[in-house]
């Protein structure tokens, strides 16, 4: 028997969320406390706050999901931003797009960045070393007050769920300021936690920002580790038709280079909206 493997839970509503490995990292920041363990089949994870947050071999149901709708549905791409992604993963998705001049990093927890580079390679692929990426250590909500009308093409919110230093992140007041600096044919997007493990909180958000931008819509899929397993990702955009629709020129190869994500996987993806919450979007 190994002594050093262990069971590291994320407890949510008297369930259990378990991998079995062996402590890497336990640390407490200015911010967070921050676990990463080493297990012989999820490859590395980390977990902030008691919450799972990524693991090498299942991160990419979460990041495909968060990136792709938006970036296939752009014809150009040249600014865009992510408020948090400390990992790395959302910034490797939206390096496979061709035009980008610029990403913007901005992550509250300069350790989340420090240790991902260290053990999470797997997330983030070296992506570190590339110019186009500014890293912010900023809180992403004061942030983006300091940034220009129509400024990005694509906003990604890849936070951790909705209480203590991600609060803020899910206000209309955030969202507003979203909309403010997206460019006119720009796209929103954010992950908007499990419609049934934290329903309440997942229809208060669709409904939030349904109610700030002229369209939007959600899609679903699971991330394997997470609480219940279904977890979504909301999309929206204020001056674009269809759009949601693929307009990118080299969706092909982002197909290709995908394990989870595709054109066909995200039709299914919109339209799996469980009923129970369908009937209580606004
Ligand atoms: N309950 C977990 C929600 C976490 C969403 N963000 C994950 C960060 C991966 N880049």
């Amino acid at each position: 028997m190994d002594n050093n493997q262990i069971w590291i839970d994320e407890i949510h509503k008297n369930s259990r969320y378990g991998l079995k490995g062996k402590i890497l990292v336990k640390e407490k920041t200015d911010y967070q406390e921050i676990i990463i363990i080493e297990t012989k089949e999820h490859g590395n994870a980390m977990m902030l706050d008691g919450c799972w947050m990524t693991s090498d071999n299942e991160e990419k149901y979460y990041h495909e999901c968060l990136v792709h709708p938006a970036l296939s549905s752009l014809k150009n791409i040249s600014e865009i931003l992510i408020i948090g992604g400390g990992d790395g993963g959302t910034v490797r998705e939206c390096l496979k797009y061709e035009g980008i001049t610029k990403i913007d990093l901005v992550e509250i927890d300069r350790k989340v960045i420090e240790l991902s580079k260290k053990y999470l390679m797997r997330n983030s692929q070296n992506v570190w070393t590339n110019k186009k990426i500014k890293i912010n250590i900023s809180d992403g909500f004061q942030w983006i007050k300091g940034i220009k009308d129509n400024y990005y093409d694509a906003i990604f919110v890849d936070c951790s769920d909705p209480s203590g230093i991600a609060n803020n992140l899910f206000s209309i007041e955030f969202y507003y300021e979203c909309k403010r600096i997206l460019k006119k044919e720009g796209i929103f997007a954010t992950q908007s936690e499990s419609p049934e493990s934290f329903k309440n909180i997942h229809i208060n958000i669709r409904n939030a920002i349904k109610n700030t931008f002229k369209q939007s819509a959600t899609m679903y899929s699971f991330v394997p580790f997470y609480p219940s397993g279904i977890w979504s990702w909301t999309f929206a955009a204020d001056n674009k038709k269809d759009f949601l629709k693929s307009r990118y020129k080299k969706i092909e190869f982002i197909e290709r280079s995908c394990d989870i994500w595709s054109l066909n996987f995200q039709e299914g993806g919109f339209k799996m909206i469980p009923s129970k919450v369908l009937r209580e979007i606004q």
